[in-house]
């Protein structure tokens, strides 16, 4: 960064399919960083505790029926209300750990209802871009062998094989695939290697929009 401005913090997501261990690793580069004296924050989408957030929440739950491209529209409006906060905090020079982003939200609609791909990215064209995102791979039948599945919508394996072969269709150059089929220190060493470089690299780079 140029003499007298402020570096600017790194957006990274993690995506993946359930049971690959995307929170918990969230959690421990959040605690590495910051034990490394690298501001940093988490952010997870969705974003429960907005009153766009709750209505999600409920329909996640089975606590209310939506409709589907109406909740698409909702998980994006989701993402948009946080941008003012996001685009602060990375300017401000905080790194945000994202848990989740708009490939969730064009893999999971996609998956759903065979919607058509370009339709679901519409709403999230113009997001603040990642400097990378994180797949954390899992094959279903090592994520099966994991906790079992949850009660909420779209937690089963019928539906996560389709959300993971819509990811390979949003892979772009900022993607990673990381095998998580190994320890949580292991996946965390790998990871966290990998992030403080993108931290590095992205403090020289202006913010760009995402899918423009
Ligand atoms: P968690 O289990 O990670 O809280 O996710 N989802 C998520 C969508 O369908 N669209 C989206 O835009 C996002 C961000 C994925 C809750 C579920 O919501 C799905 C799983």
């Amino acid at each position: 960064a140029k003499m007298g401005s402020i570096a600017r913090g790194a957006l990274i997501v993690l995506e993946g399919g359930d049971r690959c261990g995307k929170t918990t690793q969230c959690g421990l580069l959040l605690k590495s960083l910051v034990e490394e004296q690298i501001q940093a924050q988490l952010l997870e989408f969705p974003d429960r505790t907005t009153k766009i957030g709750k209505i999600i929440h409920d329909y996640l739950q089975r606590k209310e029926d939506l409709e589907d491209h109406a909740v698409h529209l909702l998980f994006s409006a989701n993402r948009w209300e946080a941008v003012p906060k996001m685009q602060d905090l990375l300017l401000q020079g905080t790194t945000l750990i994202v848990d989740r982003y708009a490939y969730s939200g064009v893999a999971f609609t996609v998956a759903k209802l065979d919607f058509d791909l370009e339709w679901c990215k519409q709403p999230d064209i113009g997001l603040p871009k990642p400097d990378v995102v994180v797949q954390l791979q899992l094959s279903t039948e090592a994520a099966m062998k994991r906790d079992g599945f949850g009660r909420e919508r779209y937690e089963n394996a019928d539906l996560q094989a389709k959300v993971a072969s819509n990811y390979a269709k949003l892979r772009d150059s900022t993607w990673k695939v990381i095998d998580a089929d190994k320890s949580k220190e292991d996946l965390h060493t790998e990871l966290l290697a990998l992030c403080k470089s993108v931290i590095e690299s992205a403090k020289n780079k202006p913010l760009s929009a995402l899918w423009k």
